[in-house]
């Protein structure tokens, strides 16, 4: 079923939030847009993220990066001020940081790193295009009280409250820390990211100072998470620190909290085709603020 938003100017593909009927959209893009880049992923590789939504990559980056990182994001987790900035997202149940948005606007050094040819050949190789950042952050998951995240699509956020068009952004998961079976690691619906499920509740005003925080509007629906977990299973996503997970913007994703001494630290970078600029919301009242979804000053 498609319909018009009732201010969007161009036809909604992916209707949500304000939805009946049929929930689930087989997806109408491409998920590798052209192999017209060269870059860092192999033939293989390539073909993988085209059939589950996902690709793991076993070292990324090198062991004195990780070392570098980590300590920048416990200088930047000590700092009163980071802790006090709107783009910090401290946890629910406790004063430790859950998230830092736009991190490669603060951090000199995460800046770097977004510009890195590791990353960005990645995403440009899959989305076929010039990228830019459309997200970045520092999901900490502290031992003992990280929350988790619940069932989710990116996208369809993406899509409802940033006005992103169409399936053509990526993510790149970075292991700050190793990420076990134990301590709250990404799980992924393998080929997931082919059906948009749209989710029930209308898009509060203001809805990311409470999704970001625990997200319930913006969940798919148990039946379509049973249905696709049937359908495709989950894979638990471990490695060891400086590994990484690159994954579409549709994959079918959460990970559980956090009970263990392990923290589980991953940068979150999110690529963005620049033929997939955000336009107004499909289904929000209003534009989230910049350091959640890049509008005005695309760093390329
Ligand atoms: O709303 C968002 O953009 C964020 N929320 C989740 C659960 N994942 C993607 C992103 O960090
Ligand atoms: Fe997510």
């Amino acid at each position: 079923m498609t319909i018009h938003s009732l201010d969007h100017p161009s036809v909604d593909l992916y209707p949500t939030r304000h939805v009946t009927g049929s929930l689930r959209v087989e997806r109408r893009e491409p998920v590798v847009w052209a192999d017209s880049f060269e870059g860092p992923m192999d033939r293989d590789e390539l073909r993988g993220y085209e059939r589950d939504g996902f690709v793991t990559v076993e070292q990324l980056l090198d062991p004195d990066e990780i070392v570098a990182l980590r300590a920048e994001l416990t200088r930047l987790c000590g700092d009163p001020e980071v802790r006090a900035d709107e783009r910090t997202v401290i946890e629910p149940a406790s004063e430790a940081v859950r998230s830092i948005f736009e991190i490669h606007r603060i951090s000199p050094l995460l800046r770097e790193l977004v510009h890195d040819p590791r990353l960005v050949g990645r995403a440009r190789q899959i989305l076929g295009s010039d990228v830019y950042i459309h997200q970045s952050r520092a999901n900490l998951k502290p031992g003992f009280d990280g929350s988790g995240f619940y069932w989710h699509s990116d996208f369809e956020t993406w899509h409802a409250e940033d006005g992103m068009p169409a399936m053509r952004a990526v993510s790149i998961s970075i292991a700050l820390t190793e990420n076990h079976v134990h301590n709250g690691a990404l799980m992924i619906m393998p080929g997931s990211h082919r059906t948009f499920v749209a989710c029930p509740g209308e898009t509060p005003h203001g809805h990311y100072r409470t999704s970001l925080r625990r997200q319930e509007i913006g969940t798919p629906d148990p039946d379509s998470l049973t249905e696709l977990a049937d359908r495709h299973g989950i894979s638990v996503i471990t490695g060891p620190a400086g590994s990484a997970t690159v994954f579409d913007s549709n994959c079918m994703h959460g990970s559980a909290e956090n009970i263990t001494p392990f923290p589980r630290s991953n940068l979150f970078i999110v690529y963005n085709s620049v033929d997939n600029a955000l336009t107004t919301p499909y289904a929000a009242p209003a534009p989230r603020p910049d350091f959640i979804a890049t509008r005005t000053r695309p760093v390329t």
